[in-house]
Order: C-alpha cells, then structure tokens, then sequence
C-alpha cells in the first residue's frame, strides 16, 4: 500500500491478513483499540513497529500495516526495547498475552520496567494459555480446574497492576476488550508517555476460560477523584481484585534509559582517549 495514498484512519492500519481468533475473542476489541489509537495519533505506518512474543495474542502484529516483529515465546520486550535504543524515530509497541509476558517473559518484564525505555506494552489477559489450549497461566485463579491442574490450581495469583507499580513503572493502566474506546483512549496515553508504558488488557478467551460475563459485571471505573501521581492510592486500587478497576492507576514523567543513553553516547564522542592514556605514560 502506498504511504503517500493513506489517510490514515483506523482501515488504513489493517492488513491484507485476516484475524484467525475464535469468534467472541477478546482480542478483536484490543486489535480495533490498537487501529483507533494509531489513527489518533496518525502515526506513520513506516515509523511504527508492533512486536509479539508466541500466542494467540501474538499473532496481533499480523494484522497491523505496520513494521511487526513476531519473536519467541516471552521474548516481546527485549526485541521491543532493543529496537527503541537503535532507532528512537520509531514508535515501539510491544503486545502479548499472561503467558507470554508474566510466565516465561516476567524476567524482561521486570527489567524493562527498571529501564523505563519509551515503549508501549499491551498485555492481553485471559487468565489462560490459549494457543496451547487452556492450561494455567500466572494470572489464573487459585483453584483454576483445567487438564493440567484437574484437582485446581495451588499457586496464588498474579497481580499484574501491583507488580507494575510496585517496579515503579512510569505509566500503569488497564483496560477492558469490551469497552474498546476507553481502552483505546488509554493506548493513545501510553504512546504519547516518555517512557515505559504498561498497558493491562482483560481479554477473555471464550474458547478455553470465559471469564466474559464475570468481567461485565465486574469491571470498575477508576474513582474520578484518583490522583494518577499517588502510587501508594494506586497500589490500594490495584489490590480490588474483585472489582478490577479500569482507567489510568499511575503516571510520572522521568528521563528514559533510551534519552540518557543518546546523550551519553554524545558525550563519549567527545572523550579523547589519547589524551586519558598520556596520563600512564
Ligand atoms: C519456549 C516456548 N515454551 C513454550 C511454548 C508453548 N507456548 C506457546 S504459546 C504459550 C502460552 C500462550 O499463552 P499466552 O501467552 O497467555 O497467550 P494466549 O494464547 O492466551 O493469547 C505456550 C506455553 C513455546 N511456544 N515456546
Ligand atoms: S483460543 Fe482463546 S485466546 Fe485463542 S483465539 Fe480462541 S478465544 Fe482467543
């Protein structure tokens, strides 16, 4: 498609590949999110990246005209900062699912985190393992009966928000599949953030756990008295697991890792190193 020829609008940003997901996935509200947000900010096609890791919520880089990177299962994040430090022209997404991001991906996580490199990240949540049909992921309840754990999941479940706030994330959201605009609203923030953005998506998986109807019902405006630079007031708001809020926990301004490593690179080129060695000599 020719660049010069796009208005871009939210069709502007669909592939040629048609969406496999199952009919009802949560996915589709987050794939149109994504269009929206693009749209908004008219990013130019050849100046934004989308990178997966492997799942179903994976495969979302397919479905977007624009650069997409489908890596390895967990490995989203460091191609995703990799790429910001060596081209910071670019606008980074990085999207993926529980598994991919809290499972075998929480590592990066937590060190992205500690980076604060400026990318987006949107985590699409449906407290399961789709692609791999229904096993227990971090995010799954206690209790959780699936085939591999036929008498319910031991473990305890992972708080996505708390773990951001508590790594000091610098941007901290979540969204809901089926409120497509709010979500949509939300991912326009965190592109526009300077810095690393953590977008947490509840996207049910009708196929293999469908936590639809309990999230209708359940999900909760955040309070419009929330201050988004109280991390302390956000941490308390993260812990309503029952009633999971949606809408922005936190945000604060701070110099990225891909900022200060630029001017340090500029400051080195300066550095004369015949004059440092003279001094053993
Ligand atoms: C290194 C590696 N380990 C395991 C797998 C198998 N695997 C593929 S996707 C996946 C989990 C998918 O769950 P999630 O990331 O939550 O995405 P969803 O399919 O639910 O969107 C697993 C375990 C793999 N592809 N590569
Ligand atoms: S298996 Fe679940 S997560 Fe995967 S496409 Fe189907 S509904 Fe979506």
């Amino acid at each position: 498609m020719s660049q010069t020829t796009l208005t871009l609008a939210p069709k502007d940003y669909k592939s040629e590949v048609k969406p496999t997901w199952c009919p009802g996935c949560g996915d589709f509200g987050v794939l149109n999110a994504i269009y929206n947000s693009l749209s908004v900010l008219k990013l130019p096609p050849d100046e934004t990246v989308v990178v997966s890791g492997i799942g179903c919520s994976s495969r979302l880089p397919h479905f977007v005209q624009t650069f997409g990177f489908h890596s390895l299962h967990g490995r989203a994040l460091p191609v995703a900062q990799g790429m910001k430090m060596a081209r910071p022209d670019l606008t980074v997404l990085a999207v993926g699912g529980d598994g991919d991001m809290f499972s075998i991906g929480a590592g990066h996580l937590i060190h992205a985190a500690l980076r604060n490199i400026d990318i987006t990240v949107v985590v699409m949540d449906n407290e399961t393992y789709g692609l791999t049909k229904g096993q227990t992921s971090p995010t799954s309840p206690t209790g959780h009966v699936t085939k591999s754990t036929p008498y319910g999941l031991l473990a305890s479940q992972f708080n996505p928000i708390a773990t951001a706030l508590s790594l000091n994330v610098s941007f901290v959201a979540r969204g809901f599949s089926s409120r497509p605009k709010e979500l949509a609203a939300l991912i326009e923030q965190g592109i526009q953030h300077k810095g690393f953005s953590f977008i947490h998506v509840l996207s049910p998986c009708p196929t293999f756990y469908n936590t639809m109807d309990t999230w209708k019902t359940t999900v909760t405006p955040m309070p419009v008295e929330h201050d988004t630079r109280n991390r302390f007031k956000a941490m308390e708001l993260s812990m309503e697991t029952a009633k999971p809020f949606v809408g922005l926990f936190y945000r604060d301004e701070r110099t990225t890792m891909d900022e200060a490593a630029h001017k340090m690179t500029q400051q080195s080129s300066a550095f004369d190193i015949n004059k440092y060695m003279a001094r053993y000599k």
